[in-house]
């Protein structure tokens, strides 16, 4: 962030467990199992059942060690420290045999005045790790009652230690309780004044003018005058003047003004323009730098009480978005292999599929800056969850001093963005107390203890570090209060979890009526191909122990069976069945959120659970580990486009709703067609119609007793396109029975392939109604960018592929893609 000397310590680490002699090389930033696994001392964690092999490395001690030269420009200052910007967990640092750092929270950097230890040459750098678990449970076994936890039952340690909940297990996840230096390591020195933290606020923001509020933490060696310059990478703004530092800290405020400001708009509401505000600060001949990239914009939470309960609605820049997404978990159990291009596959995927906003769960980690800086690049807004999730946690001083630390750090690490929209104290925390019996079951104080948490530490830290954003206790929540009820979806967020957890059928979604759908979910497994990375031919079975170790749900298999059943049929082989649960899943979530947006206003978010996994296993993500895109998240790219057409069969009507997530209004063609499943059209109705913008609206309603004779509901089906000149808004489909009634004719279409400059385009066209279209190419890596579509009758769809090679001949892919359909799998 800038330009004082700085010396990464990153390289030529050895590690070893402690009481052994081994010592091996190790990897900063990274961690023991990562370590292990690249030495050769342990298999793939995730690879069949071999997770179970690896709960030892839990209770171990380990010891990291790194000998180094400071480079002469940095021994040679006045003032050097030695940075930590992670420490996963329990952990004494040694400097040349002298303690400078005893670390217990992973989610904070830790900093050591090493100048007067730092020698020239040979400094040791010592790590010494102790067990997450070992550390606590001792401690534990001498209380009354243990805290509540979702997952680590056997020892119960989580809620005590500042570390990724995950780490010990969850509903989609591995037990892996890792140890290790998870964030880089460096020196950094200067001699006068060095910029400790950099904060810009938007003070006011038209179309003129944005006023801005910056704020420096300024560390100098002795008071002085200081010159500051402040500029932006398109010269808008530009300004010399003269600040005084004291001698230690300083903060310094100062408010300057970028004119013509472009704004920064979520995906779908306009661009994502960015301003890198640099600041220099010179004294004694000596010059610090910092920069903050942001984007200028507003954002309100507006939760206020009206007649149908509480609203829960965002808007930016004055405008309300309906908020369209999904959870977001760690992308790996161990995080520092997660690459700037994994990264960057997630958040554009979340893109492609037309979301604007995810969700920043609160039992992972406070997320790398990669992800919030991807997600002001695609305009995906950010609602961040303090880590705290699913269990209640200890209230004692040192604990609640831990978790100021780390919240501060994390709020004045994060607020420059303008992704970010929301701070939440904790996952389901207020819900737990008051619907899983916790609050039968505990001493009363353990609820002050949360008081003092999230309506105290971190209620007042985000009220002092960031007063832009609301602060939201908890999720699901109904008002600002420490929750005394039961969540009332009339008020707040809402978390859902009657389908799937609670057995009820997909159409029961349509029976709630929320604010703001925080969670939501239905299971599937990953694709063939991806299982096949993790099990054997052997192991593909659902019941058989490697399945059943990844899926960390319990009864989730024979659940996935049991929806099926009532949906579908389940299919006769393995391969087909995973096929089969990403349709379920798809068409599950779908009658959710077209619900969901329907009832805009009333309800202004849906953010089902969860875009991604961080191990390859059945569960609720709509992108499996390896970032292969499930039937979900093509779905999802249909039913968050900007413009929906929903069709829904009441009794004997039909509804078809059009929901705009458009600002402006538009003149548009809307198309209904009943069609035999076989091909032959029975019917067709054609409206234009004016879509108002952000609205909501029920423009044709049909009626079934006038539909002709022939049209059987178990062989015919309704298909809806909305239209404008410049071609296709929206279209989709309804069937007017279950669809376990459903007769689909045998597919006939045809397939035509053609080079084009991106790839290869498939023009697919079809005689009948074809359901659920999977196409894939084995062995060649690339995408298609749609999927599991369907076809219908005389209309000719084109799908991309990519393939990465992009010199791969047209005939050779050809004779790869594969293409199964609903029909296929229900044969
Ligand atoms: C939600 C989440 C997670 C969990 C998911 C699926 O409530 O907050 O704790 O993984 O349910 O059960």
């Amino acid at each position: 962030m800038q330009n004082i000397r700085s010396q990464s310590l990153n390289e030529g680490w050895t590690f070893h467990q402690i009481g052994k002699t081994e010592y091996y090389p190790a990897r900063v930033p990274g961690c023991v199992h990562l370590d292990l696994l690249d030495n050769g001392l342990i298999d793939d964690p995730f690879y069949r059942e071999n997770e179970k092999l690896m709960q030892w490395i839990e209770k171990m001690y380990w010891e990291y060690s790194l000998e180094f030269d400071p480079d002469a420009d940095i021994f040679e200052r006045k003032n050097i420290e030695l940075i930590f910007d992670g420490i996963d967990t329990y952990a004494t640092v040694l400097l040349n045999d002298e303690q400078v750092i005893q670390a217990d929270n992973m989610f904070r950097p830790w900093r050591a005045d090493v100048r007067d230890l730092i020698k020239e040459k040979k400094n040791q750098l010592l790590v010494r790790f102790r067990s997450a678990v070992m550390e606590i449970l001792p401690r534990i076994q001498q209380l009354d009652y243990r805290l509540p936890v979702p997952f680590d039952k056997q020892f119960g340690t989580m809620p005590y230690t500042r570390k990724a909940a995950y780490h010990y297990e969850w509903d989609w996840g591995p037990r892996l309780v890792t140890s290790g230096l998870w964030r880089p390591v460096r020196l950094v020195a200067w001699d006068q004044i060095m910029i400790r933290d950099m904060s810009l606020k938007v003070l006011s923001l038209n179309s003129k003018k944005a006023k801005l509020q910056l704020t420096l933490e300024v560390m100098a060696e002795q008071k002085c005058k200081a010159k500051m310059k402040i500029c932006d990478d398109r010269g808008r703004a530009k300004e010399n003047t003269k600040v005084g530092l004291e001698e230690g800290e300083s903060t310094i405020q100062y408010d300057f003004v970028i004119s013509d400001p472009e704004r920064w708009w979520p995906r779908g509401y306009g661009e994502q323009p960015m301003y890198d505000i640099q600041v220099e600060l010179s004294a004694k001949g000596e010059t610090a730098a910092a920069s903050r990239r942001i984007g200028l914009r507003t954002v309100a939470l507006d939760a206020e009480e009206d007649d149908a309960g509480r609203k829960f609605s965002f808007s930016v820049n004055g405008v309300p978005v309906y908020a369209k997404g999904a959870n977001w978990i760690p992308a790996d159990n161990f995080t520092p292999r997660v690459s700037a291009e994994r990264y960057r596959h997630l958040i554009s995927s979340a893109s492609d599929a037309n979301m604007n906003m995810l969700r920043v769960w609160g039992g992972g980690i406070y997320e790398d800056d990669i992800f919030y800086e991807l997600c002001d690049e695609y305009g995906i807004l950010v609602w961040q969850d303090f880590m705290f999730a699913c269990a209640l946690y200890p209230g004692d001083d040192t604990f609640l001093d831990s978790v100021r630390e780390e919240a501060t750090y994390q709020v004045r690490r994060l607020r420059h963005h303008p992704c970010l929209v929301l701070w939440c104290g904790n996952n389901e925390i207020g819900q737990g107390w008051n619907e899983w019996n916790w609050k039968k079951e505990l001493p009363e104080d353990v609820w002050s203890d949360y008081g003092r948490l999230f309506h105290g530490v971190l209620k007042d830290v985000c009220a002092r570090e960031d007063d832009s954003r609301t602060y939201w206790p908890t999720s699901p929540g109904n008002d600002f209060e420490q929750m005394k009820e039961a969540q009332d979806h009339s008020r707040g967020d809402t978390h859902y979890w009657g389908v799937w957890h609670g057995k009820e059928p997909f159409d029961k979604y349509t029976e709630i009526s929320p604010r703001f759908m925080s969670e939501y979910g239905f299971q599937s497994f990953p694709e063939p191909n991806a299982v096949n990375r993790f099990a054997i031919e052997e192991d593909k079975e659902l019941f058989s122990p490697v399945m059943l170790n990844h899926q960390r749900c319990p009864n989730g298999n024979s659940l996935i069976k049991t929806y099926m059943e009532k949906y579908y049929t389940v299919p006769v082989t393995f391969d087909k069945f995973v096929l089969m649960s990403q349709i379920l899943q798809a068409e599950g979530i779908k009658a959710g959120t077209e619900h969901f947006r329907r009832i805009r206003p009333h309800c202004m978010g849906s953010l089902y659970w969860q875009l991604n996994d961080c191990w390859p296993a059945a569960s609720w993500a709509s992108i499996d580990y390896y970032g292969n895109w499930k039937a979900l998240h093509y779905a999802a790219k249909r039913f968050y486009s900007t413009f929906l057409v929903s069709p829904v069969l009441k009794g004997s009507s039909i509804d078809i709703h059009i929901v705009s997530d458009d600002t402006n209004a538009v003149k548009a063609g809307l198309i209904v067609r009943l069609y035999s499943m076989d091909g032959p059209l029975l019917s067709e109705w054609k409206r234009k119609i004016r879509i108002k913008p952000l609205s909501s609206d029920i423009p044709l309603t049909l009626e079934m007793d006038d539909f002709p004779e022939e049209a059987r509901p178990e062989e015919s089906f309704l298909y809806c396109a909305l239209e404008t000149e410049d071609g296709l808004l929206a279209e989709n489909m309804l069937l007017c029975v279950s669809p376990k009634e459903v007769r689909l004719p045998e597919p006939r279409y045809s397939i035509a392939y053609e080079q084009v400059e991106s790839g290869i385009a498939l023009n697919l066209t079809s005689e009948n109604l074809v359901r659920h279209l999977f196409l894939s190419a084995p062995d060649i890596p690339g995408t298609f960018d749609d999927n599991f579509f369907d076809l219908y009758p005389g209309i000719t769809r084109k799908v991309l592929f990519q393939p990465e090679d992009k010199d791969l001949s047209l005939s050779k892919i050809e004779s790869k893609v594969t293409m199964l359909s609903l029909h296929d799998l229900l044969k």
